[in-house]
């Protein structure tokens, strides 16, 4: 008996009812959220192998940040890239890994969405077998024309993003997207390949529970920084519940957590990064979109990370995400304690 049973939806089925709403739609967004899931699915492949595999470990290449990468981030890097290269659909990407831009081939025709990714965020923790994502961050072109797409079409501030998405390869591996119409989860099933709609509208949770940041670092906060986590930990009030502390080192694990439970993330400047450690349009832009998306909100401690205009590929920035009262008040804390400490760092 099939009746009263809840509809089983695949990602497909998903995001083409979400584009039927929009009547004049062309499809372009739903196809290249189709292949963003499909490279996630040979991913998810690879990183549930990773331990058995002979894929485990470093290869001798660095990046651009001059990280070593993972062999892992090399197959993830390249499955994106190859997904999307031919679709018509895009017309540059940009990958955390590259120094430039990713540019279509002239053998294929440039589309008119410009895809922004970080083929595998936290990969130092690959070895230890944490979790680890992949983030994806989809922009309209805006320079003119249908020749190549331009850095300036990259550089676009996160309020110009049309969509976003996050794969968490975990205990399971999920999708969650953003097309600017809530927040969205799909849980990939293994036995049948598909993503099943597992969480949808996502909504932060209020009160927020947990704050993540890498305390090994307290040494080099600023003053600032430092009250507002002896804020979150109610040290100066006898009577507040403190926040619970959790921190993995791979942004997706905690910001997907902090998501679905209700919390902050913080990657601040501090003395030996002025401008932190994360990457404005490969990781905060696309994650501050979907937490905007589920009623949060994240900030560089003194304006809306969306806001910002990017002014080059690889820019870092600092980052205070999640639950919206408790980012407001990372920013009252680091603009109230912080003037001199960041004079002092330029
Ligand atoms: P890796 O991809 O090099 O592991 O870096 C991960 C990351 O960019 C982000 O996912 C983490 O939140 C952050 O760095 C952790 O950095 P720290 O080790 O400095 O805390």
């Amino acid at each position: 008996m099939l009746m009263g049973k809840p509809t089983l939806h695949t990602i497909e089925r998903y995001i083409l009812e979400q584009q039927e709403q929009h009547p004049g739609a062309t499809g372009r967004l739903t196809a290249l959220l189709y292949d963003i899931a499909l490279a996630a699915k040979l991913i998810a492949r690879e990183t549930t192998r990773a331990g058995i595999g002979n894929i485990l470990g470093a290869t001798s290449a660095e990046n651009v940040h001059g990280e070593v990468q993972q062999k892992l981030d090399v197959y993830a890097d390249h499955v994106i890239f190859r997904m999307n290269d031919h679709t018509g659909r895009v017309c540059v990407m940009a990958s955390e890994e590259h120094d430039d831009l990713l540019h279509i081939s002239d053998r294929y025709t440039p589309g008119y969405y410009v895809l922004v990714y970080d083929p595998l965020d936290g990969s130092s923790n690959i070895d230890v077998n944490a979790s680890i994502g992949t983030i994806f961050a989809i922009h309209r072109r805006i320079s003119p024309g249908n020749g190549p797409g331009t850095l300036e079409d990259v550089l676009q501030p996160g309020t110009k993003l049309v969509a976003a998405a996050y794969v968490i390869y975990g205990s399971s591996t999920m999708m969650v997207y953003s097309t600017g119409n809530g927040v969205h989860g799909f849980t990939l099933d293994p036995s049948i390949g598909e993503f099943l709609l597992s969480h949808p509208d996502i909504r932060i949770p209020s009160p927020g529970q947990y704050y993540s940041a890498n305390h090994g670092y307290e040494k080099y906060w600023s003053p600032g920084v430092r009250r507002y986590v002896e804020w979150l930990q109610a040290l100066d009030d006898d009577d507040r519940q403190p926040l619970g502390h959790r921190y993995i080192g791979s942004m997706i694990a905690d910001f997907h957590r902090n998501l679905l439970q209700g919390g902050v993330f913080v990657y601040p400047y501090d003395a030996r990064k002025p401008t932190g450690k994360l990457r404005l349009t490969y990781e905060a832009q696309p994650l501050a979109f979907i937490a905007a998306q589920a009623g949060g909100y994240a900030s560089d401690g003194h304006r809306d990370i969306l806001t910002i205009q990017p002014d080059h590929l690889h820019q870092r920035v600092p980052v205070f995400m999640g639950n919206r009262d408790l980012v407001e008040r990372a920013e009252e804390f680091v603009q109230q304690y912080d003037a001199d400490f960041l004079a002092g760092l330029r």
